[in-house]
């Protein structure tokens, strides 16, 4: 049957890439199919939403390159915060270079990426190399690797054959790294048939109850739309939850603005678990 007529638990248990099996138990240990995206450029403020958030979630992503004084004790804390609150880490990378200089960006540098980050993105933009330079690093540390199929900004370039190429290269990547997608919709049944040959989890940012998008093209849909009418998996949202944090109001009285960011991760929270239950076959 179609991957959206099956819970996550059992999904898990066929699961062969252990990132995403961890992934796919969270859910359905936490009941919560939501990954908050936390884009705030200082330690202190990445820390408190993850600790904020982080009983309401499955997921945290991160930007890491955006945060002014990162070090490798945010690392160690962030680490410790999704032991705290079971929580996985996804560093939002996007690695798109030629498969030997992604393999030294995922494992060297200030950031060290693949020693802490359970899944991370890339772009199929320089061809298979890629999946084998991250898969060379990752693979070996039990990581996962998403492709980005399909991009939430209008005007996205990721669209018709393109789309396809990264079905087909997660369909048949032999090195069990890449495990699903960054993606607007169910892009591996988009052909009708269900997806029965390997299960790929289906990230999907350009989330929002309250807002259509930004002034920079980013478009939203709601977690409904997201879960039961496009049949992906976990929503991705960022500024419709730590929104509050970064209005004047916000910097103002950080407790306040902590305990608005707490409520929204409650209410994607909720809103994307009824909307799981709800194409669920009754
Ligand atoms: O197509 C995409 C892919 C990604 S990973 N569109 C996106 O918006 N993202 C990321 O999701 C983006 O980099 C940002 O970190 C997050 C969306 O943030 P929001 O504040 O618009 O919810």
């Amino acid at each position: 049957s179609s991957i959206t007529q099956q819970t996550y638990a059992s999904r898990a248990a066929r699961q062969p890439n252990a990132a995403a099996r961890q992934l796919l138990e969270c859910i359905e240990r936490k009941q919560s199919n939501l990954c908050v995206s936390v884009d705030v450029t200082n330690k202190r403020d990445l820390l408190d939403v993850c600790d904020a958030v982080g009983p309401d979630v499955c997921l945290i992503k991160t930007h890491i390159d955006i945060v002014s004084d990162f070090d490798m004790d945010l690392v160690e804390q962030l680490t410790a915060l999704s032991k705290k609150h079971d929580f996985l880490i996804f560093e939002d990378r996007k690695f798109a270079d030629i498969g030997n200089t992604v393999s030294l960006q995922y494992s060297s540098g200030v950031h060290r990426i693949a020693s802490w980050s359970h899944i991370t993105n890339a772009h199929l933009v320089p061809g298979p190399g890629i999946i084998t330079g991250l898969a060379s690093v990752g693979q070996p540390l039990g990581r996962g690797c998403l492709l980005l199929a399909e991009m939430s900004s209008a005007g996205a370039l990721t669209k018709g054959s393109y789309t396809q190429a990264c079905v087909e290269a997660a369909k048949n990547d032999t090195t069990g790294f890449v495990c699903g997608f960054i993606a607007m919709s169910r892009v591996d049944e988009a052909d009708g048939q269900p997806n029965t040959a390997k299960d790929l989890v289906i990230l999907t940012p350009g989330v929002g109850l309250d807002v259509k998008g930004d002034a920079m093209g980013q478009q939203y849909r709601t977690p409904d739309q997201v879960i039961r009418e496009s049949g992906c998996d976990v929503i991705i949202v960022g500024r419709g939850v730590y929104g509050s944090l970064m209005t004047p109001e916000g910097k103002q009285d950080k407790q306040a603005a902590i305990a608005k960011v707490r409520e929204q991760g409650r209410r994607y929270k909720q809103a994307g678990w009824n909307a799981y239950l709800a194409r669920l076959p009754g």
